[in-house]
């Protein structure tokens, strides 16, 4: 049988973002925490029929960048070429990321489009030009409010995120006047409870717009990394200005009219909570000033840590996604971010949980069910999935099971973007089958030769081996290339078809796998773990 489903409403893809990262660095694990996460959802949308379009892309203007462009004796852009083609795109590509589009602020079609908006707003009035001095962070690219600052022991005022000292800057700039959107923003919160999330995050958002805005600096004029201010060459655009217009330039803001109403503003803006601010107050701020749709949600997600240091910007631990991939493969790096942590909260890393994890729930749990399964239709039915004849009240709790699996991960994957109980429900439903399995016990009814013996242990392993195609199908978006495998070696392949075409929300239809099928004894799901690399 093939899957059905309904086509998303109306036209507008369903339209995901990931931060655009700065390229000072290669990435690590925090960006593709984040990275894989909105993969994560876009698949799952993808899976249901939807339209989607996942964005990412690099940030590569600004003083940060420029200087460490200085520090390796090359032009930035030769910098920024150089780390987005050897370092993020490959990793993108290793991770298994189905971006849509990758913008790199240094395109012409993003620069030329970020002029014009600043000209727009300019000529509107919403710009004008002013003084400021204050410190500010060039790890955060940001003006720092003096609240906002820790101190350290000698009384070095510092950034709280970079926990690097602040420079004192004393500009002539324009500002926008971001200080006149503080109600309309408190408005636009208060109607659209769900805007930011987590709940933390948007009562420190509403806390922070309550006490009043103040103008934003949106030009730089020490420096010269940076798109220029059209109306006065002089001065480069503010690097956070030309980052968030990426979310418009990249889907056809003021180039292709028909991609952009057919795409923009974002479902969901995915970012690191230390850049909340500019997502949930700046960005729907110059959105109102150019009257354009404002996105539907900004999730932050927490920070990840290993040892209590947060893993991010300067502060890396020196531990690569490469390294872990390498260790425990792909997918398995893919499923354990999310599944270990809850989304929006911060998280620690360690070699132990996450070897822990991987034996107990991927190689024990999940990926001794499906060899088992694969090896016993083998060994008694010559690899023909035989037919289920006699269902009873067990069968029916499994039917039941996958079909409760199916609605809660659609709603907390799909929906809430909590990956971590929609994967736990996709578990606990693994959980279901083994026991199934443990309680029939296949192998003792096999040795019943008799017609209803021998229609009892088809019925068994009809029922297993269906299960796990409801597996396939709802880890699908988590871990593509073990629900490929696994695809494969129950015979659905050829039988019903390719699996990124079976939609999530009818995984759930009991009796899909057709009996006869060809079920083989695949690749093995989750190999034993080497010992871990000194
Ligand atoms: N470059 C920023 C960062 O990496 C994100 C910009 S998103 C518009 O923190």
């Amino acid at each position: 049988m093939a899957a059905t489903g309904s086509e998303k409403q109306g036209a507008t893809a369903y339209y995901v973002s990931t931060p655009i990262y700065y390229v000072n660095d290669a990435p690590h694990l925090g960006h593709a925490y984040t990275t894989v996460a909105g993969d994560v959802l876009t698949r799952w949308h993808r899976q249901r029929g939807e339209k989607v379009w996942y964005l990412t892309g690099t940030d590569e203007h600004g003083q940060k960048i420029m200087r460490t462009a200085e520090a390796n004796n090359v032009t930035p852009q030769e910098w920024c070429d150089k780390l987005v083609e050897e370092a993020w795109k490959p990793l993108w590509e290793h991770l298994n990321i189905a971006n849509d589009d990758f913008i790199r602020t240094t395109e012409k079609r993003h620069t030329d489009r970020v002029q014009e908006f600043v000209q727009d707003l300019y000529d509107k009035g919403e710009i004008y030009k002013g003084g400021y001095e204050g410190p500010y962070c060039v790890g955060c690219e940001e003006y720092k409010l003096p609240g906002d600052l820790i101190e350290a022991e000698d009384g070095t005022k510092l950034c709280p995120v970079h926990k690097k000292p602040v420079e004192i800057l004393k500009e002539e700039n324009y500002f926008f006047k971001l200080s006149e959107y503080g109600p309309k923003l408190l408005e636009f919160y208060a109607n659209n409870p769900g805007f930011i999330q987590p709940e933390s995050a948007r009562n420190e958002v509403v806390n922070f717009v309550r006490q009043g805005l103040q103008d934003l600096s949106i030009s730089r004029s020490t420096f010269d990394w940076g798109i220029p201010v059209p109306w006065d060459e002089k001065h480069v655009i503010y690097v956070w200005v030309d980052a968030l217009l990426n979310y418009a330039t990249a889907v056809g803001y003021g180039a292709n009219q028909e991609k952009f109403d057919g795409t923009f503003p974002a479902d969901v803006h995915l970012i690191g909570k230390d850049i909340l601010r500019f997502h949930s107050v700046i960005w729907p701020a110059m959105l109102m000033a150019q009257g354009l749709p404002l996105p539907g949600k900004v999730v932050a997600n927490g920070w990840l840590m290993v040892g209590g240091e947060k893993m991010s910007k300067s502060n890396l631990t020196g531990i690569k996604p490469q390294d872990l991939t390498s260790h425990f493969g792909v997918d398995a790096y893919r499923w354990y971010f999310l599944r270990a942590i809850a989304y929006g909260n911060d998280g620690s890393f360690s070699w132990e949980d996450f070897t822990a994890r991987y034996t107990s729930e991927l190689a024990n749990d999940y990926g001794n069910l499906a060899s088992r399964v694969a090896a016993m239709v083998g060994k008694y039915f010559g690899g023909a999935l035989p037919e289920a004849t006699a269902p009873g009240e067990a069968e029916k709790a499994v039917q039941e099971g996958l079909a409760k699996a199916v609605a809660t991960a659609d709603r907390k994957i799909g929906e809430e973007l909590d990956f971590q109980a929609g994967i736990l429900a996709i578990f606990e439903f693994v959980k279901q089958v083994n026991g199934y399995i443990t309680e029939q016990e296949p192998w003792k009814v096999a040795k019943d030769e008799s017609p209803e013996g021998q229609a009892r242990l088809a019925t068994i392993l009809y029922t297993a081996a269906e299960a796990l195609r409801g597996v396939a199908v709802l880890l699908n978006a988590v871990m593509p290339e073990t629900s490929q495998k696994l695809w494969e070696s129950l015979g659905a392949e050829e039988s019903l078809g390719a699996l990124p075409d079976q939609r999530v929300q009818d995984a759930g239809g009991w009796g899909q796998l057709p009996a006869g099928a060809t079920v083989t004894k695949g690749a093995v799901l989750f190999p034993r773990l080497e010992e871990k690399p000194a």
